[in-house]
């Protein structure tokens, strides 16, 4: 089997490579053996594809929609030797919660990934696996197509993106069903960005990725944290959050309650209630009044204005949630979650619908849970900090 890449860093990136295909230069034999550790093998649940043939970087060669590896492209503000992440954007996000980094992928890139979203609507995986999650929708007849102008496009029905089932949609893990988002979610700058905010030292893990589309007329999604819904510890979860579309106020951006990842930690509602088209604020007064936080001093950052190809990163204990779509367009991103590299299973996975399948097998076997190494094919490591050359 092929070596899985795992690449880049800041490094790297200076150097302008191209595709790797290669050994790393100037890494230590720890580092190496660090990275034969987290091989795996692919996990018995993923039997139709071979994940290790797929793409794992994002580097700056060109899009094409033909290729057999499509790869997403950075803006040349995120793929030159001039990018660096300033201290006070850290701090910034260690106050607030959220960090807004905006124009980091190209028009083409967003493009091609809203297309490649039709298709895995319409059920075309061109790895052959379905994702873990899809939504019911009414068929629709066209397509946003690749070669279709915006103009034209518009006038033109909306695709299934812009289906007038008028509910919010998710789709669970596209990066099973479509090697273009597999290319996305395992871009290392991503991976590097998150870890850096987070001061995760050793680095970060894809733990899964979630397609939010809000159709027009879609409801508000409730507020929420992202944290109590993942099961490893050490418990911190970070969300990296894509615009597919320019989020105009009227789309019902996302928004984050500013400080709020410091009230107490605990679980309100269930992800059902992601869904309640009731405004969407009930869960998050009551988590305020908890923290004695008075809901009328609440500060809100909207991520209205944030153009297509821009992302922000909360972390997630931070309260979150969106507005109903006004607008006659799609309103489509996507959500990176990501942990820290060295999580291990909590006990309670094995009682999670969404996670008993991963550790099933070894408690079957008479495992203990908590020993369980998470998987590195079904959550890649998608940056390791060439720094810690010790882990
Ligand atoms: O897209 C949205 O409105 C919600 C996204 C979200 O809750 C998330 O990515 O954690």
């Amino acid at each position: 089997m092929e070596r899985k890449k795992f690449i880049t860093n800041e490094k790297i990136r200076k150097q302008k490579l191209k595709p790797m295909t290669g050994r790393f230069e100037g890494r230590s034999e720890s580092h190496y053996a660090f990275h034969r550790k987290h091989q795996k093998q692919p996990d018995t649940s993923v039997k139709s594809v071979d994940h290790a043939s797929l793409p794992i970087v994002c580097a700056p060669i060109k899009l094409s929609m033909q290729s057999n590896n499509p790869s997403v492209e950075l803006t040349d503000k995120y793929n030159s030797s001039t990018f660096n992440l300033d201290d006070d954007t850290i701090e910034d996000f260690q106050r607030d919660g959220y960090a807004i980094f905006k124009e980091v992928f190209t028009q083409d890139t967003i493009d091609a990934l809203n297309h490649r979203l039709e298709l895995v609507l319409r059920g075309e995986y061109d790895t052959g696996m379905k994702p873990d999650k899809t939504p019911k929708l009414i068929k629709t007849p066209i397509i946003s197509g690749e070669n279709v102008d915006k103009a034209e496009k518009n006038k033109k029905a909306l695709g299934y993106s812009g289906n007038p089932r008028k509910k919010v949609f998710q789709i669970i893990n596209i990066h099973k069903s479509d090697q273009l988002f597999r290319s996305l979610v395992t871009c290392p700058l991503l991976g590097e960005l998150v870890a850096r905010v987070m001061k995760w030292e050793d680095g970060a893990r894809l733990a899964q990725d979630q397609i939010w589309a809000k159709p027009p007329g879609s409801p508000p999604l409730a507020y929420h944290r992202d944290s109590p819904y993942f099961m490893f510890t050490p418990s911190d979860v970070a969300t990296v959050w894509i615009a597919f579309d320019d989020m105009a106020p009227e789309l019902g951006p996302l928004e984050y309650v500013k400080g709020s990842h410091r009230w107490v930690d605990g679980r309100w509602g269930s992800s059902q209630n992601f869904f309640q088209g009731d405004g969407g604020k009930a869960l998050l007064y009551s988590a305020a009044e908890r923290a004695g936080i008075d809901a009328q001093s609440l500060e809100y950052h909207s991520m209205a204005g944030l153009k297509a190809g821009g992302l922000s990163i909360h972390d997630g204990r931070t309260w979150h949630g969106s507005g109903q779509n006004k607008s006659s367009f799609p309103r489509r991103g996507i959500g990176l979650h990501f942990v820290p590299v060295n999580v291990r299973w909590t006990v309670d996975a094995k009682k999670s619908s969404l996670w008993r399948k991963y550790v099933e097998e070894v408690i079957d076997t008479g495992g203990e849970v908590s020993e369980i190494e998470v998987d590195g094919q079904v959550f890649p490591v998608t940056w390791l900090n060439p720094f810690k050359e010790e882990i």
